[in-house]
């Protein structure tokens, strides 16, 4: 991808674990990779397509002079994150913070901190088979879109589908959406767990009725196989049920073992 780069932006402010640098402040050197695509910027030679490095290079300092961490770290994580939010052009970054003037007591040139965060893009089973299931789901769209750092950019139609699994219980309503979100695959599954619970899920019977149930289908092409997550979700491709909002929002995204889009994935289960 593109690159909008700014290189050692010096900003005078008060981050450090001592007390004494939280008074005093200290000089800190900032560089940012700004990853954004510049092609319709480049080609009609108009800043409304691109990112203001001017507003950039503003928006650190003061980020930086109006808040005082003790890590530069957390500077880092906090202040990528409110980039982010703030520049929608802003796909990812590259942040360095370098301390010069770091109390060591030796003789070092800096000491920084380097990270690179950025949008990634998500998709969400929604289910409910007990009490007001259009509102649990409706409500699920609503959480995530109030959820800091998420982005909800497509939402499937409902559909009503018979329980699969064997377990005797109400028929499903059953939805999927895209989501934008800087959280990372673990964060957002505590999340969707949260708001389960809010939703007054009880964990009783395993595949049983649920008020609300949602699952991380995929997330980017990552594969993840840990004791708490699976991605891309165990059954997504043996269930109709998931396949049918996610063709319509996802038609052409592709399984990254599989690698069949989700649309083929369909045609294979819904006959
Ligand atoms: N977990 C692992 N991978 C994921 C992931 N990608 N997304 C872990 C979300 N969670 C994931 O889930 C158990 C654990 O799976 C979580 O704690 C998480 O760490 P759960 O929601 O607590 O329990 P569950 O719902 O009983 O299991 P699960 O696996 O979510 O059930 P399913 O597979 O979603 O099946 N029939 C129809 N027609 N429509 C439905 O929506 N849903 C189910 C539940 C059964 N039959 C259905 C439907
Ligand atoms: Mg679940």
């Amino acid at each position: 991808m593109d690159k909008i780069i700014i290189k050692n932006l010096e900003v005078f402010a008060n981050h450090g674990v001592f007390p004494e640098e939280n008074v005093l402040g200290q000089k800190f050197v900032l560089s940012a990779v700004l990853f954004a695509d510049t092609r319709t910027a480049g080609m009609t030679d108009a800043l409304e397509y691109s990112i203001h490095y001017g507003e950039v290079s503003q928006y650190i300092t003061k980020f930086m002079q109006e808040h005082t961490f003790k890590l530069i770290e957390a500077a880092a994580e906090q202040l990528a994150q409110e980039l982010l939010l703030a520049f929608p052009r802003l796909q990812a970054i590259r942040l360095e913070v370098k301390k010069p003037w770091a109390p060591v007591g030796l003789p070092l040139e800096t000491v920084s901190v380097e990270i690179t965060r950025g949008w990634h893009t998500a998709y969400i089973a929604l289910g409910s088979n007990m009490g007001d299931k259009q509102a649990y789901l409706d409500g699920a769209v609503e959480a995530l879109r109030k959820t800091r750092g998420c982005r909800v950019e497509a939402v499937a139609d409902y559909i009503v589908t018979e329980p699969y699994g064997g377990v005797e219980q109400d028929d499903f309503l059953n939805g999927a959406l895209k989501l934008r979100t800087l959280l990372t695959p673990q964060e957002l599954l505590l999340r969707l767990n949260e708001i389960e619970a809010e939703a007054g899920r009880e964990r009783i019977v395993h595949w049983g009725p649920r008020t609300l149930d949602l699952d991380i289908l995929l997330y980017d092409d990552a594969v993840i196989d840990t004791e708490t997550l699976t991605v891309p979700h165990k059954e997504l491709h043996l269930r109709d049920f998931v396949l049918v909002p996610l063709a319509q929002i996802a038609p052409h995204v592709r399984h990254p073992l599989l690698g069949r889009t989700i649309e083929e994935l369909k045609m294979e289960v819904v006959r």
